[in-house]
């Protein structure tokens, strides 16, 4: 097949004599819709889901073809146009995919390229071939999973056409019309296949935004515009974006850094080919503690890295240290500085293009070429030293911070010796503030995390002593997002917490020495308190993960409001709640309705009846969410007490808890 692809490109400049192809179906007809069928039995195989991810990922397919055009340096626009009834047009100003015929299949190339299961491949004209990544299969994939797709193209004055349904030509490629003389392009339109894409066939702006925006920032001075022509009573107009970046991925790093401080003001940009790898690195350190740093192979993101990644990374912590000493920023004495040290703070992109990607690992989405690893580590250490010396201000930004880096590590080890030790020899000394339970069966006991020492002091009286242990939390929780990780082992809540919990943290964490298989987060039902579950949880995520992903850990569901009508009390959770039973009793003058405004508020009898009884309270359990990009994302399941009221339901509709990473 390869073969038959690399003669496409040359068959091109044969005339177009459009009269004999229409005889030209054959045997090999029949084989290619074949080819084709497969591609609907299997969708899966070919797109990796047939949900909203696989529908927008052939719009990706197509525009992979225009961006290669642009990469070849024929083509600097692209507008991609969601139309009203959910078909998707891609056009652009390159060449035109090549109409002559191909003699090996008899057929005009561009027909070839439709029907041809992998025929949207490199064909000559040199360049990288973008869609070499995990799903980069090309229009054929695209045509076979739509229910139509027609392609125009414009050559020497004439518009070219061809439709498909199903993968099926429906009329050999003919002239429609006449073009301006000079004008080149191609335009292809196709509308999802409703029965493939059973879920949805419904294309999301923001979606195809996102991946559109990331092209263009990969792909400097590509324009690509988005449009969406669907009109609604809230959206009557037609939405225009477009994306185009003079800069590219010096411009990807400003964007990523919009919302930070940036140490300095340049973006530090290389760029070079070595070895047949085409690399380009930007990158610039703001003053936060995390490391932000993108990799890309033929503009795809490779989540995972590879050797490209790892070849920046060498030549980062190389070309660094031996500043740092050449400089005596670093002395003798001191020892050199980690890739992390070095790395906080950095948000970075790296970007290669490889003619022949090999993707590495369970998802196939590291990249494996070790040339790349030379080329990325040669390109990035020979530049950035020549960078260093003619920039000594901005060197010595940098190489302060990761001595900074570098001495805080140093301090948190320390601290982190010294409670492993005291662990070790005396046994975990349980913080003086917790208030344990006397069953020393981890699966039945639950420790609550109570924000506030009046609500702990509730809690406490509250609680079921031989299983329930109570920690209340005071002030502010410190945001280990933001903080150093000498700062955060200080911080006495965090190190209650850890201690209480019992397991350990990052790499001594021992999920056996769990002390309760419920961890429950009680805050306030308001802002602050939702604010606060934040903060305890990413705490959680960052230090215990598997603590979440094992389901320990829980939130409380305190009552907003309590009722009260002749000696009767109702509790409600919600307004919705409060509605439908206030529509049960009555809306008499007389009732007595309080809103809590926090766990404060409540006695203790209050706080066990409503929210801590096994029996009776709501808890939503914290889980990660496997279909969500980013993995900070966390959402709630709900877990009930045994005897539950079905009008409580509704909270599981309205537990939703999503916390974004910000690209
Ligand atoms: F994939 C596709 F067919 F669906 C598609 C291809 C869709 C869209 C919107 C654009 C394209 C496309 C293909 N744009 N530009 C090209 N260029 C070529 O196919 C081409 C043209 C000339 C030569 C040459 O060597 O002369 C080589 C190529 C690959």
């Amino acid at each position: 097949m390869s073969e038959l692809n690399e003669n496409i490109a040359a068959e091109e400049k044969d005339t177009l004599d459009i009269s004999p192809v229409e005889n030209d179906y054959g045997a090999d007809q029949i084989q290619i819709l074949e080819g084709l069928e497969a591609v609907r039995k299997r969708p899966g195989m070919y797109i990796g889901t047939t949900a909203s991810r696989g529908l927008h990922h052939l719009v990706y397919e197509i525009v992979d073809n225009s961006v290669d055009e642009a990469l070849a340096g024929y083509c600097d626009t692209i507008t991609v146009t969601i139309n009203p009834d959910n078909s998707v047009t891609v056009v652009d100003n390159g060449r035109g995919i090549p109409i002559g015929i191909n003699h090996k299949a008899g057929l005009p190339a561009v027909e070839v390229v439709f029907t041809i299961l992998h025929a949207g491949g490199k064909f000559g004209g040199g360049g990288y071939k973008v869609s070499g990544g995990l799903h980069g299969v090309g229009a054929s994939v695209v045509n076979a999973l739509s229910d139509w797709l027609e392609v125009y193209i414009y050559n020497e004055g004439k518009i070219y056409n061809q439709r498909y349904e199903r993968g099926h030509v429906c009329y050999p490629l003919k002239v429609v019309g006449d073009c301006e003389k000079d004008k080149t392009g191609t335009k292809v339109v196709f509308k999802p296949d409703a029965t493939i894409f059973t879920e949805t066939t419904v294309f999301e702006f923001d979606v195809l935004k996102q991946r559109l925006r990331e092209m263009a920032f990969l792909t400097k001075g590509l324009k690509i515009i988005l449009r969406d022509e669907r009109t609604t009573e809230e959206k009557p107009e037609p939405v225009e974006r477009t994306f185009h970046y003079e800069g590219g991925i010096k411009e990807f790093v400003t964007y990523l850094n919009r919302s930070k401080t940036p140490l300095y003001d340049e973006i530090l940009y290389f760029e070079g080919k070595k070895n047949n790898v085409y690399v380009e690195v930007s990158m610039q350190h703001n003053d936060s503690y995390n490391e932000s740093t993108f990799s890309f192979v033929n503009n795809i993101n490779t989540p995972e890295g590879g050797t490209h990644l790892v070849g920046f990374r060498n030549a980062l912590t190389k070309t660094f240290n031996d500043y740092a000493r050449n400089s005596k920023l670093l002395k003798d004495s001191e020892p050199n500085l980690t890739g992390d040290d070095i790395r906080e703070g950095l948000t970075a992109i790296v970007s290669v293009k490889i003619e022949d990607p090999q993707f590495e690992g369970q998802t196939k989405q590291k990249l494996g070429n070790s040339e790349a690893r030379s080329a990325v580590d040669s390109i990035v250490s020979e530049q950035l030293t020549y960078f260093l010396e003619q920039n000594p201000i901005i060197a010595k930004t940098i190489c302060e911070k990761s001595i900074l880096a570098q001495r805080a590590r140093d301090a948190a080890r320390k601290a982190r010796d010294l409670t492993r030790r005291k662990t070790a020899l005396e046994g975990a000394a349980l913080p003086g503030k917790l208030a344990d339970c006397s069953d020393k069966n981890p699966e039945n006991c639950e420790i609550y995390i109570v924000e506030g020492d009046s609500a702990g002091g509730s809690a406490k009286t509250a609680r079921s002593r031989a299983t329930q242990a109570i920690l209340p939390l005071r002030g502010k929780i410190l945001n280990v997002e933001k903080a150093r990780l000498d700062k955060i082992y200080a911080n006495a809540e965090i190190k209650a917490m850890i201690t209480a919990f019992g397991t350990g943290i990052h790499d001594d964490f021992d999920i056996t020495k769990l002390r309760y298989h419920k961890i429950i987060l009680m805050t306030d039902a308001d802002v602050d308190g939702a604010h606060i579950a934040t903060l305890l949880l990413t705490f959680i995520y960052r230090f215990m993960p598997e603590l979440i992903k094992q389901g320990h850990v829980y939130l409380a569901q305190p009552p907003l409001y309590k009722l009260e009508k002749n000696k009767k009390i109702w509790y409600a959770y919600s307004d919705e709640e409060l509605d439908s039973i206030l529509r049960e009793v009555g809306r008499d003058q007389n009732n007595k309705i309080q809103r809590y405004k926090g766990l404060g508020e409540m006695d203790s009898d209050q706080l066990w009846e409503t929210t801590m009884d096994p029996e009776k309270r709501i808890l939503l359990r914290v889980v990660m969410n496997e279909e969500a990009e980013s993995e900070l994302d966390l959402t709630f399941t709900t877990l009930m007490g045994d005897k539950v009221e079905p009008r409580r339901e509704f909270i599981e509709e309205n537990a939703k808890f999503v916390k974004n990473l910000d690209i």
